[in-house]
């Protein structure tokens, strides 16, 4: 198969499971063309059937804003019509799907046919898609994408709530590589900051409201109080600096440990003791298992797919969001001697039901439906 996918470039969820997505289709064999705006943050291996293409936007002293959609849009019709591609697949709709729509019109105005799956991932629906300034165009494309899949079934749950959806909605979650997270790497930010014997905590994210940093950082303060630990802060974002203050305030700067983003989460999080999770929203939680591979346990709020991932009472535990002191008594039960390793084993021994070699052949399936269909 010849695959477009078009994603955020970023580090970010979306970005990360379509670029992991490419490469493992591209290593059975498929020609995978990423097109985006810059290169993808996890494209670090290059084969002869893996290609990228930039998005350039052309401005102008009258644009106030650059045309992006209409670059993208435009970038498609040219690779799909002069790489000859079979299928295009979007993540994240915000616009993804709208211009990839709108080129699959154009290129029939040319006798050419692409069909187009679009992957809703989570802040595209519950944040910004449901929101006026885009309500409508997200709910025509995701009504007019010839294939669309979720990442989790409160996603579909919430799509179908928040849009007028007349489309099947496919749920294939999100997966993961154990050749790249597992505990058996070498972990020197353990060594380099746990000199004592301290027990790891990790937090990621990408720094936003949303993810409801500042209970991550009470959590900790908690528990530091009753069992001597350290905290990593993975990612970056617009409230990082309002969360290193409320540090400062909190608990020293000493305890926990800004690495900012890092392109090898998983020698930070290889074998830690717990992953803090503790979002409003979250339709997934990719970060909870790369933890979960790599034998950290999880405590996470209750929120969108997070209860889909985590088994309650044995690869971690689900809290009320915002109930800190739910948070704290679960971390403290988990970091005990007497269960932590009956913690980290049932953590990686449920990840591996999210296995990337069981999840693609899921997406395989489905192009090959699409493609089909469409023909
Ligand atoms: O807002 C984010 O957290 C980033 C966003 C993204 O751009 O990728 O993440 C969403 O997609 C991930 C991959 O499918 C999911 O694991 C995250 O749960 C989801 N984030 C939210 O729903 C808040």
């Amino acid at each position: 198969m010849k695959i477009g996918i078009v994603c955020y470039p970023t580090f970010g969820g979306s970005g990360v499971v379509a670029t992991e997505l490419g490469k493992a289709l591209s290593k059975k064999g498929n020609e995978v063309h990423f097109i985006t705006y810059s290169l993808p943050a996890r494209l670090n291996v290059f084969s002869d059937n893996l290609f990228y293409h930039e998005v350039s936007v052309k401005n102008y002293p009258l644009f106030h804003f650059p045309p992006y959609e209409t670059s993208l849009t435009s970038k498609l019709v040219e690779i799909v019509k002069f790489e000859k591609l079979d299928l295009l697949h979007v993540h994240y709709a915000i616009p993804h799907a709208s211009s990839a729509l709108l080129a699959k019109d154009i290129l029939l105005t040319m006798g050419i046919k692409i069909p187009v799956i679009t992957t809703l991932h989570g802040t595209d629906i519950t944040l910004i898609g449901s929101d006026p300034s885009c309500k409508p165009v997200i709910n025509y494309s995701i009504n007019n994408s010839d294939g669309v899949t979720s990442v989790s079934e409160s996603l579909k749950n919430d799509t179908i709530k928040l849009f007028d959806i007349k489309k099947d909605i496919k749920v294939i979650p999100n997966f993961i590589d154990h050749n790249i997270f597992n505990k058996s790497k070498k972990n020197i930010y353990r060594e380099r900051f746990c000199k004592n014997g301290e027990k790891l905590i990790i937090h990621t994210s990408n720094f936003r409201k949303v993810k409801r940093i500042q209970d991550v950082v009470n959590i900790f303060c908690k528990i530091k109080k009753t069992i001597p630990s350290k905290l990593i802060m993975i990612g970056d974002g617009p409230e990082r600096a309002n969360i290193e203050s409320l540090t400062r305030t909190l608990c020293s700067l000493k305890d926990v440990i800004f690495i900012g983003k890092v392109p090898d989460v998983e020698n930070v999080l290889s074998d830690a003791d717990l992953f803090l999770l503790t979002s409003e929203k979250e339709s997934f939680g990719l970060s909870a298992l790369e933890a979960m591979a790599s034998s950290v346990p999880v405590v996470s709020s209750d929120a969108g797919g997070l209860p889909e991932l985590i088994s309650n009472g044995k690869s971690g535990f689900i809290c009320k969001i915002g109930d800190v002191d739910d948070m704290v008594e679960k971390s403290l039960y988990i970091l005990n001697d007497d269960n932590l390793s009956n913690f980290k084993d049932e953590s990686f021994n449920r990840s591996k039901d999210f296995n990337i070699n069981i999840i693609l052949p899921r997406y395989i399936d489905y192009y090959d439906q699409i493609i089909n269909d469409a023909n």
